[in-house]
C-alpha cells in the first residue's frame, strides 16, 4: 500500500486520572507499535481545563496524525482495546479517565449510523478550542468534511464567537 492509498486520520488523546503524561505516552507507544498504522505527526501535549461532565481534574491532551490502512471500525476497535489495556473504566459520561482515544477525522469520511461509538467527524471537535488549537498546530489546512472549513478557519470562527 502506498502512502497515497493510506487514509490520513487524526486521533485525540486525553487523560485526567493518575499519571496523565504516562498514560498519554503509553497510548502513543501502543499506536506506534500497531500493524496498519503509522504515526506521521504529534502535536504538543497540553494541560487543559475540563469541559463538561462532573467536577474533575485538568486533562493532558494531544493529537496525532496517522497514516492508516485500517477501516474506521477496525481503528475504533484498536483504540477501545488500547483504552482497556490502560485501565480505562467507563463510569460517568464525560467523567475522569486514565485515557480517552477519539477519532476526530478519518480522511473525508462522514460516518453516523446511529451507532453510539463511531461518529466521524467527532461531533464536538468544532466547539472545543483545545482540539482546534492542536489541529491548527499540526494540520492547519486539514478540511472538516461537513462544514468544508479548514482547522484554522474553524478556530478563527470559534474565537470570533468568544
Ligand atoms: N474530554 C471529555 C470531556 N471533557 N475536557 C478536556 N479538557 N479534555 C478532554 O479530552 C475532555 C474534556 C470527554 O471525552
Ligand atoms: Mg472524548
Ligand atoms: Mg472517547
Amino acid at each position: 500500500m502506498t502512502n497515497d492509498e493510506k487514509t490520513i486520520v487524526y486521533v485525540a488523546l486525553g487523560s485526567n486520572l493518575g499519571d496523565r503524561g504516562g498514560y498519554i505516552n503509553k497510548a502513543l507507544a501502543y499506536i506506534e507499535a500497531a500493524n496498519g498504522i503509522e504515526m506521521a505527526k504529534l502535536s504538543s501535549i497540553v494541560e487543559t481545563e475540563p469541559l463538561g461532565g462532573p467536577e474533575q481534574g485538568a486533562y493532558y491532551n494531544a493529537i496525532t496524525e496517522l497514516r492508516c490502512e485500517l477501516t474506521p471500525w477496525e481503528l475504533l476497535d484498536f483504540l477501545l482495546e488500547t483504552e482497556s489495556r490502560l485501565n480505562r473504566i467507563r463510569e460517568k459520561t464525560n467523567g475522569p479517565r486514565t485515557i480517552d482515544l477519539d477519532i476526530l477525522l478519518f480522511g473525508d469520511e462522514i460516518i453516523d449510523q446511529g451507532e453510539e461509538q463511531l461518529v466521524v467527524p467527532h461531533p464536538r471537535m468544532c466547539e472545543r478550542k483545545f482540539i482546534l488549537e492542536l489541529m491548527a498546530e499540526i494540520a492547519p489546512d486539514a478540511v472538516h468534511p461537513v462544514s468544508k472549513l479548514s482547522m484554522i478557519e474553524l478556530l478563527d470562527k470559534l474565537n470570533d464567537g468568544d
